[in-house]
């Protein structure tokens, strides 16, 4: 079976690229030129045909990929066409008639590419990212997960774990043959080095999920303090509707920015306060839920009527930027209840110390992306594995009887099985190798 898709993005485009994958890849090509395949990786010039008709459809570029030295180690065409969309469905539609032809998957080319050893999981799964990367902090983070870097760790760590298998597995294969005491402390001691590194990169402040998901803000606060319009102006259009009634955001409505190429996920939420409309209290509860799962809180209060000094202390506890506005409004000084928090004094309506805010919410940023350098996990996924193989570690060294090594050696297996999901290599060969090389097992 093979299979084909556009692979340039939808819409009007100069040119469109449409892959095929699998072995009938050639003939997809002989059927709509005529001819027979290009030579390998050279641009050519052809005339796209119907099937049946020989009637033109475009002219384009054919390039030739023959297995396995391909993207997804089969057989595979890139045909160039026109991106006008009547012509990308047109020669859509003719590549599905031919046999054992079918529409690819979403990701089945990269899918391919794994299942046939081109690319390991973290590579996959980081070809996706830099898809959807909006930002430079995005695709810098992406491109060195696919250049590698986390995979090199994680296979390290692997063959680390591997290592101290092949100890523990050869004294059960000659159990006669008493294990120094010092060979224990050594096999402890290594176990122990690679849970400390584990430990590390799972101390990571979640830092490479941010980045991939966004950085989110939640704007909380009383009702009409000014959240929408502050959600409006940090996002320079009219997102969420602003108004003088009280209780007007209902559901939380989010945005997404790019801040000096941090990604931004921004929510308004409704205002907090008693509220007897059922549809309001709900609208409050995801608020304040949106509030705790937020990287961070902007706080939106109303300079000249500050009634909300209960809800202060708790929403100001961590990771939140007091902000207090409609300074046009204000005649006197700022209650000293609130203005001996750390606060912004802004007024939207004049557009009056904005620039200060958003540095303020700038240097928030910085400082949640310090550990950038260091950066390994950027999935649930990967923290996952990384926790259970912690887990399967810990029972290790919890093991001290020497007795006990059958079930110590099940602990190693299975610890390093969660680091070989990571990145996608589960192969109980490689135990086998691993001994065979580090051990002289023959003698
Ligand atoms: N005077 C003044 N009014 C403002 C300011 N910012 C917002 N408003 C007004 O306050 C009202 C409530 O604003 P809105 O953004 O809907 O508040 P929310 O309920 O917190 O989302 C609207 O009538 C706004 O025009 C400001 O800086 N000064
Ligand atoms: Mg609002």
């Amino acid at each position: 079976m093979s299979i084909y898709a556009l692979s340039t993005g939808p819409g009007v485009s100069g040119v469109a690229i449409i892959r095929i994958s699998g072995a009938e890849s050639s003939d997809v090509i002989k059927l709509l030129t005529g001819k027979k395949v290009p030579k390998p990786r050279m641009a050519t010039l052809r005339k796209i045909n119907n099937i049946n008709t020989s009637e033109l459809i475009d002219e384009g570029i054919i390039l030739w990929f023959p297995g396995p030295d391909s993207y997804t180690g089969e057989d595979m065409a890139e045909i160039h066409i026109h991106g006008g969309k009547a012509v990308v469905f047109a020669l859509q539609k003719e590549i599905s008639k031919i046999k054992n032809c079918r529409l690819a998957e979403p990701g089945e080319f990269t899918k391919l590419a794994f299942q046939n050893g081109k690319i390991n999981l973290l590579k996959a799964e980081s070809i996706a990212d830099l898809i959807s990367a909006e930002t430079e902090i995005q695709r810098l983070q992406a491109i060195k997960i696919m250049n590698g870097k986390s995979s090199e760790k994680f296979n390290q760590l692997r063959e680390k774990l591997l290592k101290i298998l092949s100890f523990v597995e050869a004294k059960i294969d000659f159990p006669e043959e008493d294990l120094p005491d010092e060979n224990i402390i050594k096999i402890k001691k290594d176990t122990s080095n690679v849970m400390t590194e584990i430990k590390k990169i799972l101390d990571d402040q979640k830092v490479g999920e941010i980045i991939r998901e966004g950085f989110k803000i939640a704007i909380v606060g009383p009702t009409n303090a000014g959240k929408s319009s502050l959600l409006n102006n940090l996002s320079n259009r009219e997102v969420a509707i602003v108004s003088e009634i009280a209780g007007t955001t209902r559901d939380v409505v989010e945005t997404h920015l790019n801040i000096d190429g941090y990604p931004v996920i921004i929510s308004d939420t409704a205002g907090i306060r008693d509220s007897q409309d059922e549809i309001e209290k709900k609208g409050i509860k995801l608020s304040l839920k949106k509030a705790e799962n937020a990287d961070l809180k902007l706080v939106v209060i109303d300079a000249k009527n500050i009634d909300f000094k209960g809800f202060l202390n708790d929403l100001l506890k961590k990771n939140a930027i007091l902000v207090i506005n409609k300074s046009d409004l204000l005649k006197d000084k700022l209650d000293p209840e609130v203005s001996k928090f750390n606060h912004v004094l802004i007024s939207l309506k004049d557009n009056l110390n904005i620039d200060k805010l958003i540095l303020k919410i700038k240097n928030n940023l910085e400082n949640n992306f310090i550990s950038e350098e260091d950066i390994l996990i950027t999935r649930e996924r990967h923290r996952q594995h990384l926790l259970q193989c912690a887990e399967h570690l810990n029972n290790f060294l919890d093991k001290n009887d020497k007795n006990d090594f059958d079930k110590g050696a099940e602990d190693l297996r299975l610890a390093t099985r969660q680091l070989g999901m990571i990145v996608g290599k589960v192969d109980v060969e490689e135990i086998l190798g691993s001994i065979f090389n580090d051990f002289c097992i023959g003698k």
